[in-house]
């Protein structure tokens, strides 16, 4: 075998991929239908259930940029990886409830001969329920191969110290631009999740808890000056984690010397979904007016500069096949 063969063989050898993980949305009010029957596993919704929640992707403009953003990132960062020298390193983006599935990007990463795969959910915070799911999914796609790839899995980087700073500056940012010189009262917020996760010991409530106090000491903020809410809870019988946002909002109200100016900072997701631009922009925002109280929120990440280099920062923190590569 020639030196240059030789080389080439170790490229081969060498490919690695990150898979970027996020939830997925519907690419027209058509597809809601086979979405949400994918989120309930295989459970078809009721009319109602899907007329709501159509409408709610009506009125963020039809579409929600989740998929268009996720795709931009996983090319930003492979860009960025190239420019740092990883030459083998190529970067996908693969979905939990839409197209393109997790399951069809593995199969995709394999026909690539890529032998290591490090998966990274785009929540920052762990659950057996959230990103525990997209792993599983990794691994199922990885049995059905003839020749099964290497998974790493990233299960958490909240703690990341970039991604902290970054959270405080997009507070301060948005403090200057909506409240410049007025006091205000920061709601930190995360998805709920089914109550049942404490029983099982689960650490999703327990970081997301750790992840705003350490935003919150950053920018030397008083007990008095933020709290923590969950948002965007299911419409199922059993509990869910709480309080919810609304319920927050509600209780501030309720308060003798009241907070007037609400700053919600959404540090359980990275980019902007419906979540966000319906359940924060538009319910959050309704809902805080009518009681007389002013709400803004930060910006997200998105597919930003900052974006990649948090990521950058947790693959090489988080994955020895990264620094293993430098
Ligand atoms: O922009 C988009 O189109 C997608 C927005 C979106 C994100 C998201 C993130 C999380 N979810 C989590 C847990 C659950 C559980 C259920 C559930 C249901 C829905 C429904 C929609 C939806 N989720 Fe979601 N989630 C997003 C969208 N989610 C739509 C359907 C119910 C509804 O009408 O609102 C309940 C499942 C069930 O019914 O059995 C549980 C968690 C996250 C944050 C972590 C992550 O991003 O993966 C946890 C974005």
């Amino acid at each position: 075998m020639s030196l240059k063969e030789e080389k080439g063989e170790q490229e081969q050898n060498e490919k690695i991929a990150i898979l970027l993980m996020a939830y997925g949305s519907p690419q027209n009010l058509d597809e809601v239908e086979p979405y949400l029957t994918h989120i309930r596993h295989g459970r078809k919704p009721s009319r109602e259930e899907l007329e709501d929640l159509r409408r709610r992707y009506a009125a963020i403009g039809g579409i929600s940029p989740l998929l268009k953003i996720t795709l931009s990132t996983a090319s930003r960062l492979e860009d960025r990886l190239r420019s740092r020298g990883y030459a083998g390193i190529s970067v996908f983006a693969g979905m939990k409830h839409s197209r393109p599935f997790i399951s069809e990007v593995v199969k995709q990463i394999a026909s690539k001969g890529i032998s290591r795969v490090v998966a990274i959910a785009l929540a920052p915070h762990f659950s057996r329920m959230s990103v525990g799911e997209y792993q599983d999914a990794v691994r199922r796609a990885n049995e059905q191969l003839e020749n099964k790839m290497e998974l790493h899995f990233i299960d958490q980087w909240y703690s990341n110290p970039i991604f902290v700073e970054k959270w405080a500056n997009k507070i301060i940012e948005a403090r200057n631009k909506y409240f410049s010189g007025k006091s205000v009262f920061h709601i930190f917020t995360a998805h709920s999740l089914p109550e049942r996760i404490i029983q099982l010991d689960d650490p999703y409530r327990d970081q997301l808890y750790e992840s705003s106090r350490s935003i919150a000491s950053l920018l030397n903020l008083k007990e008095n000056e933020y709290d923590f809410a969950f948002q965007s809870a299911g419409h199922m019988s059993e509990p869910w984690l709480g309080p919810d946002i609304l319920d927050k909002i509600n209780s501030l109200r309720k308060e003798k010397n009241y907070p007037e100016n609400l700053l919600v900072v959404p540090i359980g997701f990275v980019s902007d979904h419906l979540e966000i631009l319906y359940d924060i922009d538009i319910e959050a925002r309704e809902f805080a007016n009518k009681l007389g109280l002013r709400l803004e929120r930060t910006n997200l990440f998105n597919d930003s500069d900052d974006m990649i280099e948090i990521l950058e920062s947790v693959l090489k923190e988080k994955s020895s096949i990264l620094r293993e590569q430098s």
